[in-house]
């Protein structure tokens, strides 16, 4: 699962890339990719307890675009380059200068969101006026062809007013639409890149309409000081904190970027213990058992019988997973019981 660091020249976005990785980018030209750990506490203190050979945890992977990619307000079109770092992404995360003008922070946000989805807007919009054209050319018959014709005009309808379409779920999330990976139909994590003396910003202050459509479902506002956070990416958490009081923040943003955008991508995670492994898995929300026991083995899916689930947090406070057994703690689940994040999985197959 991946996400694309996007975002106006400048702002700060190679800067974000290294605080979020601990690695420099590979190229300053083309696009560079670093899957991340996603910090999880409770593989933590699984791991902790179980002591095994392996510990694996869930992780994302970001893109910085590098340099020739660019996004530039009023540019009319965007790069070749950029659409194809951008399109595979299934989510973006936007940096916002936030560091060069302090004094109006919220006016410089506004203004940054609105150019970068106007960009979007327009190339999606670029995308439903070529298919439709294509459409109307080859003859529009009734049927699947139809429908999709119809998808796309008010697809269309909406682009035209300036609305990004992952303020409208039912074409964001449509399956006729699905395989234009438009980009404005993208969740979007906003890091506000700002000044240590800022780094207590919040949305607030923003117009209310810009706010709707960048928050709730569909991501978030966060402030990063990223300069600071990219100093200290490959430091202990310890000493990660110790150099971040100095500038009095209290918290580094850097995990909590990550965990958003675990988040965003829609995911979650399952668990799997013992003495040889204890490991994240990644599922979609509203993953069901046996889609879970596909993510490990198809061959685990195709003979689900039962999985045997317990959270996490009693599975440590009973002992541990073949302790809880014992005592009869755990329970037995079918195929379609949906998963819940941070289950504690163990599944009974046959194959
Ligand atoms: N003071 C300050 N400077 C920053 C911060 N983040 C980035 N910069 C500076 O801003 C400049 C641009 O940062 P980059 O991270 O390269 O920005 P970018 O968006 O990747 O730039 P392009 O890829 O060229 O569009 C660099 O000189 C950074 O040192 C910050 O939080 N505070
Ligand atoms: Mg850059």
């Amino acid at each position: 699962m991946r996400i694309a660091i996007v975002g106006l020249p400048s702002s700060g976005k190679t800067t974000v890339f290294k605080a979020l990785t601990g690695a420099n980018p590979a190229s300053a030209v083309e696009a560079s990719l670093v899957a991340v750990r996603v910090p999880d506490d409770r593989v933590k203190q699984l791991s902790d307890f179980y002591k095994p050979k392996k510990t694996n945890y869930a992780s994302v992977e970001f893109v910085d675009l590098g340099g020739a990619a660019g996004l530039r307000k009023d540019a009319g079109e965007l790069g070749a380059k950029f659409l194809s770092a951008v399109r595979p992404a299934q989510a973006l995360l936007h940096v916002v200068d936030g560091f060069s003008l302090p004094e109006s922070v919220d006016e410089f946000v506004a203004e940054a969101i609105a150019s970068v989805d106007t960009e979007l807007v327009l190339a999606d919009l670029g995308q439903v006026e070529k298919r439709i054209e294509r459409l109307k050319k080859e003859g529009i018959k009734a049927g699947p062809m139809r429908m999709e014709f119809e998808k796309l005009e008010k697809t269309q309808q909406a682009l035209e007013a300036g609305t990004p379409l992952r303020c409208l779920p039912e074409l964001a999330l449509d399956d006729d639409l699905r395989s234009f990976s438009f980009l404005s139909a993208k969740p979007v994590l906003t890091v506000i890149n700002t000044t240590e003396e800022q780094s207590a910003w919040s949305a607030k202050g923003l117009d209310e309409a810009l706010r709707n459509s960048r928050e709730g479902d569909w991501g978030c506002f966060i402030p990063l000081c990223a300069a600071l956070e990219a100093e200290i990416a490959d430091l202990e958490p310890a000493d990660a904190r110790a150099f971040l009081a100095d500038y009095g923040i209290d918290e580094p943003a850097r995990e909590r970027v990550i965990n958003l955008s675990f988040d965003l991508l829609g995911l979650m995670s399952f668990l799997t213990v013992g003495e040889d492994e204890v490991r994240a898995w990644t599922i979609p929300k509203q993953a069901r058992a046996q889609d879970a026991a596909g993510v490990i083995h198809s061959d685990i899916a195709r003979g689900f019988i039962r999985a045997e689930v317990l959270d996490w947090k009693s599975t440590l406070d009973l002992g541990g997973f073949d302790e809880a057994r014992k005592q009869g703690k755990i329970r037995l689940e079918g195929k379609d019981y949906l998963v819940k994040d941070g289950d504690v999985i163990s599944f009974r197959f046959n194959v």
